[in-house]
């Protein structure tokens, strides 16, 4: 594996779950595997979760780790090609890149969408320049149109939950006051498609996802009706994709929000987010709060998902 932007780079789902799997056996098992070789893990935009457990994941590799956030004391920089640098933005990327390349081994990337343009967006232009001018094998930390790392750890906790060999898994937006990309449930349905479960996505009318990464998902618009025999819910908000709305919010209705009602309509279903989650939004405290919520042990396989992608890169290259 050269770069890790998708489940598209991780090959077959079964092996790597199998990695995944042996891997949380003994976390320390590879701990000389990193030595004197270092991370640089690039934040353009806030996290927790990722911070700390792809920091956890390098450690546990013998790694040592560089995190740099963008906004807080580095450079602005500029994207733009053929720009006249005369505004905010002292560095280029084009710069940028490649002095970072110059002091790691591995880099990883935050950059969210931008909600500027859908083309931009959807092209991942930040994430593809620190490909191709970086020099150094690059992951996804959430990127424009899609987080591997965090469907991979999702699919890592279905697996350790799942009561039955097809589960059926609903993932449903749900309200939230910001507009959100999409890369999570794009991400999510990518995984959950590569893994062959019954897969349902809900949301309100205008909320369709790019048809690409929805594949042959059943699409429900009536959330009750979605959550009918559910093994799994993964509630998550998102903004608009379809043209001209790309990046808006088209509704905040909490009759979207997951609750004790709608979970009683599932087969004692459990409850998944990515977090961060807004309470009594995107679902009640009562549900998160439930012997039903998972999203704990979830959050908590993100070091294992970033211990394979980063054990991966640093064997193949
Ligand atoms: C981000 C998102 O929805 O993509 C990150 C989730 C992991 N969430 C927020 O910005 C609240
Ligand atoms: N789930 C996730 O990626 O969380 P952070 O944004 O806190 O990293």
């Amino acid at each position: 594996m050269r770069n890790f932007t998708s489940v598209h780079d991780i090959g077959n789902i079964d092996a790597a779950l199998k990695e995944a799997f042996d891997l949380k056996k003994d976390v320390f098992k590879y701990s000389d595997l990193g030595k004197n070789r270092t991370l640089l893990a690039i934040f353009f935009n806030s996290s927790l979760r990722t911070r700390l457990s792809t920091q956890k994941a390098a450690l546990n590799l013998g790694m040592n780790v560089i995190v740099l956030d963008m906004n807080q004391g580095a450079w602005k920089l500029e994207t733009g090609q053929g720009v006249i640098m005369d505004g905010d933005k002292p560095e280029h990327i084009l710069e940028a890149i490649p002095v970072m390349g110059s002091y790691c081994d591995i880099i990883g990337v935050r950059s969210f969408a931008q909600f500027e343009s859908r083309q931009d967006d959807y092209e991942e232009k930040i994430l593809n320049q620190f490909i191709r001018y970086s020099g150094k094998p690059v992951f996804s930390m959430e990127a424009a149109t899609r987080h591997p790392l965090q469907s991979f750890a999702d699919l890592i906790t279905i697996e350790e939950y799942k009561k039955t060999a097809r589960p059926k898994i609903v993932m449903t937006w749900a309200p939230h006051p910001r507009a959100l990309p999409q890369a999570v449930p794009n991400s999510f349905a990518e995984w959950i498609n590569a893994s062959g479960y019954e897969f349902v996505i809900s949301h309100p009318e205008g909320y369709e996802l790019d048809s690409r990464f929805v594949g042959d998902a059943k699409i429900e618009y009536n959330q009750d009706k979605a959550f009918e025999g559910a093994n799994f819910i993964y509630a998550k908000n998102w903004a608009a994709y379809a043209e001209p709305d790309y990046g808006r919010i088209l509704s905040r209705d909490r009759a979207w929000t997951v609750d004790a009602r709608k979970m009683a309509l599932t087969d004692n279903a459990c409850f998944m987010h990515c977090l961060p989650v807004r309470r009594n939004m995107i679902v009640t405290d009562e549900v998160i709060e439930s012997p039903q919520s998972i999203v704990i042990p979830e959050a908590a396989n993100r070091v294992i998902s970033a211990q394979v992608v980063l054990k991966r890169l640093l064997t193949d290259n």
